[in-house]
C-alpha cells in the first residue's frame, strides 16, 4: 500500500485520538489546498499527515531528543519545549519515516512558528494547522477558511496575526521566528 497509508497508521498508533482526527483534517485540507493552488498533492498530504507527529511526546523526551542530535534550542523553546514539537517531528520525518524531500521536510519544520518567505507547501501546511475542520474555535476562523481558498498570503498574513495578538493575550513568550515571518508578511502586504 501506499507511503501515506503507512505513515496513517503509524500516526493512529503514536497520536491520541483527538490529535489524530486533527492530523487527517490537516492532511485533507493540505490535499484540497494543494489542488486550488497547483501544489503536489501527495507532498501536501504527507507533510499534513507527519506534521505533528511529535505532538504527543514529553516535553523531556523532545528535549533529549534535540540534545542526542545535536537539534539547537534556544531560549523560548527551552521555557516552551512544546513549540519543539515541529523541529523533533522533522528530524523523525527523516529518520523514522524516511522522507528525503526537502519542502515536506521544511513543511513540518516550519508548521508552528512560520519563517520568512515561506514555499508554496510550507505555507499550504501551516494554514491547513489552522482552518481544518476540526480544529477548536478561534477568532476570525469563517473568514480564515474562505479567505485560505482565494488568497493563501492574505490568509497567512490573518493568522499570524491573530497568533501573535492571542500570544500577547495569554502573556506567552513569542519566538522571534513568529514575529520575523510576521514581519516579512506584513511588509509584503504594504
Ligand atoms: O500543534 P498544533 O496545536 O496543531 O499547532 P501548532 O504547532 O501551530 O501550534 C499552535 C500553538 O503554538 C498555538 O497555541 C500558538 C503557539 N505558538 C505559535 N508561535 C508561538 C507559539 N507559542 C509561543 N509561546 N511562542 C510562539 O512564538
Ligand atoms: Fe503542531
Ligand atoms: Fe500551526
Ligand atoms: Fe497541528
Amino acid at each position: 500500500s501506499s507511503n501515506i497509508k503507512k505513515i496513517r497508521r503509524a500516526m493512529e498508533k503514536t497520536l491520541d485520538d483527538k490529535r489524530f482526527e486533527h492530523t487527517l483534517g490537516v492532511a485533507y485540507t493540505a490535499a484540497a489546498l494543494a489542488m486550488r493552488y497547483g501544489a503536489d498533492i501527495t507532498k501536501a498530504q504527507t507533510a499534513g499527515m507527519l506534521h505533528d507527529c511529535a505532538k504527543c511526546l514529553s516535553n523531556e523526551k523532545r528535549l533529549s531528543i534535540c540534545e542526542k542530535h545535536n537539534i539547537s534550542v534556544n531560549d523560548i523553546e527551552r521555557n516552551n519545549p512544546f513549540l519543539l514539537h515541529a523541529k523533533v517531528g522533522s528530524y523523525i520525518a527523516m529518520q523514522k519515516y524516511n522522507i528525503r524531500d526537502t519542502d515536506t521536510i521544511n513543511a513540518i519544520l516550519n508548521h508552528t512558528t512560520g519563517r520568512p518567505d515561506m514555499s508554496l507547501l510550507e505555507k499550504i501546511v501551516y494554514v491547513s494547522d489552522y482552518i481544518e475542520p476540526v480544529r477548536k474555535q478561534a477568532p476570525n476562523l469563517s473568514e480564515i477558511r474562505r479567505l485560505a481558498f482565494v488568497d493563501l498570503d492574505e490568509a497567512l498574513l490573518h493568522i499570524l496575526g491573530d497568533t501573535l495578538i492571542y500570544l500577547n493575550t495569554i502573556d506567552g513568550d513569542i519566538d522571534p521566528m513568529t514575529q520575523k515571518t510576521y514581519d516579512f508578511y506584513k511588509n509584503r502586504a504594504e
